[in-house]
């Protein structure tokens, strides 16, 4: 079989689809990831996502998540805009906020991009089964030989899209691609299908530390490691219920996930606008007028955030956020 050809048309259909980069990594056992990623858990770093825990094993080895593994196709997809960076528009410690202002993190500004990863999955999936089998010479059976995630599968995707060449692990955890930053999501696809894998990217971090000084929750507790009880992401994303006085003034002015450790990374000076119409800043979502969020009612709400992210904090969730946030700013002010 000719495994140039193979993976060639896989790339070729990638970009077809709609993605930004690929590239292509070899099925095999990463155990010092299984190793790290049971050490984060043991020590109860991923907080209220229960779900990180389930077959942690599968997440390190893709050949145990679909029989005959011999390839992980990682995908990229570019969300970054022209509009300014959190830390230029609201404070970071209170010193420059903008008062009756919050912050929604950017990857949230246009529409999910789980719905956006998905349909392009599907078309690429369905392009590969179309043409595969004739370099194969046999049937091609996509249910089975292709399985494709975005966020929530079994595979730790930077890990996976490092070896794949399409940027390295930096020091807060996200994947950095050296000429474009880091503001791109990520997909993957385990295949049996054996595809010529790319060169590894090396972290290029050195010693910077930009990221961990900036973290206003401290939530990077040691290079590469987060924890995400910690992270405003979590705190504002997927905590359920009430927040802990505590916990709510860790938020500062942000009213849904953060971006302040990748907009203080200097590789992301050479991020670029993706032009990705989907991702495009929604009326209102850059730094959003508190007063307008607290005014939504539950229908409001959803006409508002039909198809974006924020659906996954629910009405009740996002207006717990805004009210922690007019709390803080209020302490600021009183403060002054
Ligand atoms: C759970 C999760 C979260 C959690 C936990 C974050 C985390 N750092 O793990 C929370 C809710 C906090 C979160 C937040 C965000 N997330 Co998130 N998240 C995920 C998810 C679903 C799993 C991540 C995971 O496996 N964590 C487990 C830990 C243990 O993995 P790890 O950090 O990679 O750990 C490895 C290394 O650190 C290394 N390691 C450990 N110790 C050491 C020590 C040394 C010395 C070395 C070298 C290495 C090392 O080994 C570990 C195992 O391999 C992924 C999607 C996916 N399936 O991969 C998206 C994902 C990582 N998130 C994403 C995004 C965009 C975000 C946010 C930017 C969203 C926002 N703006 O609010 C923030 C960024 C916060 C941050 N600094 O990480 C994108 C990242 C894209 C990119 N360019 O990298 C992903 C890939 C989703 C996607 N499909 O696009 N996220
Ligand atoms: S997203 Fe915000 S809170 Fe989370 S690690 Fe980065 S800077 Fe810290
Ligand atoms: S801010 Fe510095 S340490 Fe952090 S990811 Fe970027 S280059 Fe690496």
């Amino acid at each position: 079989m000719d495994r140039v050809a193979l993976t060639a048309l896989v790339k070729a259909a990638a970009r077809e689809a709609g993605f930004s980069r690929v590239g292509v990594a070899a099925a095999h056992d990463r155990p010092e990831d299984a190793r790290h990623l049971g050490a984060w858990l043991d020590a109860g770093m991923h907080g209220p996502m229960a779900w990180m825990a389930k077959a942690p094993e599968r997440r390190a080895d893709p050949r145990r998540v679909v029989d005959g593994a011999a390839a992980v196709i990682m995908l990229a997809l570019d969300y970054d805009s022209d509009a300014p960076r959190s830390i230029d528009v609201v404070g970071r410690d209170g010193a420059s906020a903008a008062q009756g202002t919050g912050w929604i993190s950017r990857y949230a500004w246009g529409d999910d991009y789980h719905d956006v990863a998905e349909k392009r999955l599907r078309g690429l999936t369905d392009d590969v089964a179309r043409q595969v089998p004739a370099l194969l010479g046999r049937d091609f059976d996509a249910a089975r030989e292709f399985r494709w995630m975005v966020d929530y599968g079994p595979l730790l995707e930077r890990r996976w899209a490092q070896e794949a060449g399409l940027g390295w692990q930096g020091k807060h955890s996200l994947l950095v691609d050296p000429q474009r930053g880091s503001f791109f999501f990520l997909a993957g696809i385990i295949t049996t299908l054996p595809l010529l894998p790319d060169a590894a990217q090396t972290d290029h971090c050195g010693s910077c530390t930009r990221c961990i000084d900036a973290c206003p929750t401290d939530a990077i507790v040691r290079p590469y490691v987060v924890d995400a009880r910690r992270c405003i992401s979590t705190v504002t994303i997927e905590t359920r219920g009430e927040l802990e006085p505590g916990v709510a003034a860790l938020v500062g002015d942000h009213v849904f996930g953060c971006d302040i450790c990748q907009d203080v990374c200097p590789f992301n000076r050479f991020s670029q606008a993706s032009g990705e119409p989907a991702f495009a800043p929604r009326p209102g979502s850059v730094a959003p007028s508190l007063v307008d969020l607290l005014g939504l009612d539950e229908d409001g709400f959803r006409e508002r955030f039909r198809r974006s992210p924020l659906k996954r904090a629910k009405w009740a969730g996002l207006l717990r956020n805004v009210r922690a946030v007019v709390a803080n700013q209020a302490a600021r002010s009183a403060g002054d």
